[in-house]
């Protein structure tokens, strides 16, 4: 039974609310948006994608410094979004066309507007002053260490009215609460139980890698490599020892999952970074009494020549080793923190062909897939003039606003009837004009997924990948109970001639991104074709 669980074979598509849909003329998307297009992600024929569930970034009160990720109640939603009737009717509707519904669970931090935080702050006696990270100033009055903030600047903001500092491991509007406090981990396992008593799926857990730090909260080291930190900014300067997969979190994702087995069925999946023995680690070891899933995160890393079978391949190899026996892999390719997929692999100019050979690998790899909002359109990251910029982060490191604009419905937007509050990209990118057009992304994505639901081999089979094929191409089968799916992926330019070994014959050519192939034992693979056969 364990086998056929909703998270492990469906595809998980992921909504940022303030993007998709407004329904009502500010804007800004709302649930009332998503809940008439959901009939567009799955209304149980192959003429919609076919996803299996939605995971919403935050969609709680919240002043929206960070757009949603610092919550001022975790239990209410937000007015631009719409109210609880209207969450109800969400999960309803939802349910009814079989799409389950995961939300942002923001465990790490609170918005510095919620009242555990204005409480903890208003006295260093305050019953709630230990629910967040409160120290004193070395003697010369500077921060208790020298972290960074994920966004730049240090992690402490001096607090005038009590002389302390309090620790942001994000912007000052986002405290870290004190995970080491047991009242702080009760309250916060009683949000999911909220959500969950309302019919809620899943939870996708914000910053998981940081919610316990090192008790002695010691210096981190500095980073050697300083590479990473010309993308992401001053935080990759260090090297987070001391503020992030801290061990003890293990036995706190363990307690959130007691939590959610207390309901049937329901899943966690955690945001954390590291190495592949650092992400699986949540998973909680041979017992598997960890999250259900740890974002597997190496695809989203890809820029221009990282985009190569070698590469790709070494990534899903090294997850799928480090992964306990029974655990369950994952894929991303794109989200809402990092450049959309094409814009990263676009240096010549074939990112949109390469888009399609992600797709195929993205939807018949070992692994619940996520597909980020516009991806099955090939949507780009969006040039947004510099007054329109909303995104804080940019100030240390990259603005994340070109990969959260507007979904591109039609030649027109189609996203509200007033000015978006994002921009909209290259408008002749959009649904409308996919769903007529056979060979869209679109179309080759709903017929991946269809295809995947359909197949067994696809959904649970096992995964090997194939030695000895020429460079630039990879190959692997997926099979399960007699039947073999085999994918031949080719990550260049250039023409690959394949002979696959005698015994992979393949009996029928299943999907292809330039159209259906044969059941070829011997082919010339084209630049930026994949190929799904059956075996
Ligand atoms: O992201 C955590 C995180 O580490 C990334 O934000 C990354 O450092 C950053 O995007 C680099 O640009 C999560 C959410 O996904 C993100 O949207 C939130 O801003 C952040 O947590 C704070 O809640």
């Amino acid at each position: 039974m364990s086998e056929y669980l909703w998270w492990k074979h469906g595809v998980i598509y992921q909504i940022y609310p303030r993007s998709f849909q407004d329904s009502d003329g500010n804007g800004i998307g709302d649930l009332r948006g998503v809940i008439e297009r959901l009939d567009y992600l799955n209304d149980g024929t192959p003429r919609s994608l076919g996803i299996d569930a939605i995971w919403f970034s935050p969609t709680f009160p919240s002043p929206m410094h960070d757009f949603g990720y610092d919550v001022s109640d975790y239990e209410d939603v937000h007015p631009d979004f719409g109210d609880m009737a209207m969450m109800d009717r969400l999960i309803e509707e939802a349910h009814k066309r079989g799409i389950r519904v995961i939300l942002d669970f923001v465990p790490n931090h609170t918005s510095s507007h919620h009242p555990w935080f204005i409480e903890s702050r208003s006295s260093p006696d305050s019953p709630k002053r230990d629910w967040y990270v409160w120290r004193d100033p070395k003697p010369e009055g500077s921060p208790p260490n020298n972290w960074i903030g994920a966004f730049g600047g240090p992690a402490w903001e001096w607090d005038q009215g009590t002389q302390q500092y309090y620790l942001h491991s994000f912007l000052v509007q986002q405290p870290d609460l004190n995970w080491r406090n047991p009242e702080v981990e009760r309250a916060m396992h009683n949000v999911l139980r909220f959500w969950m008593d309302r019919g809620v799926d899943g939870f996708r857990i914000d910053v998981m890698d940081r919610i316990l730090k090192a008790p002695a909260l010691g210096d981190n080291p500095p980073q050697p490599n300083r590479e990473w930190a010309k993308i992401v900014g001053q935080t990759a300067l260090q090297v987070h020892d001391h503020d992030q997969n801290w061990p003890d979190i293990i036995d706190a994702a363990r307690r959130i999952r007691k939590v959610v087995d207390e309901y049937p069925e329901r899943m966690t999946v955690g945001e954390v970074f590291g190495a592949p023995a650092q992400i699986v680690a949540y998973y909680g070891g041979e017992q598997l009494d960890g999250l259900h899933l740890a974002f597997n995160f190496p695809f989203v890393r890809i820029y221009a020549n990282r985009w190569n079978a070698e590469h790709v391949r070494k990534r899903v190899d090294g997850f799928e080793a480090a992964l306990p026996a029974g655990g369950w892999p994952n894929h991303v390719l794109g989200n809402h923190d990092v450049d959309r997929f094409i814009t990263r692999v676009n240096h010549d100019g074939r990112g949109r062909e390469r888009a399609r050979v992600a797709a195929m690998l993205l939807l018949t790899l070992r692994g619940t897939p996520f597909v980020y909002y516009g991806e099955e359109i090939g949507m780009e990251n969006v040039a947004i003039p510099e007054a329109q910029l909303q995104d804080p982060a940019r100030i240390y490191g990259r603005g994340r606003d070109p990969e959260r604009t507007p979904m591109q419905w039609t030649r027109d937007g189609g996203f509200t009837n007033v000015e978006p509050w994002l921009p909209y990209g290259d408008l002749s990118v959009n649904v409308e004009a996919q769903e007529r057009d056979g060979d869209s992304l679109l179309s080759l994505y709903r017929r991946l997924i269809w295809l995947r639901r359909g197949s067994d081999a696809l959904r649970f089979g096992a995964y090997r990948p194939i030695d000895g094929l020429p460079e630039g191409a990879y190959a692997y089968t997926r099979e399960q109970d007699g039947d073999r799916v085999l994918a031949v992926l080719n990550f260049t330019n250039d023409d690959i001639a394949i002979a696959l070994p005698d015994a992979l014959r393949p009996s029928e050519g299943l999907l292809g991104t330039h159209g259906t192939p044969e059941a070829a034992q011997r082919f010339t693979l084209k630049g930026n074709e994949g190929r799904l056969l059956r075996i």
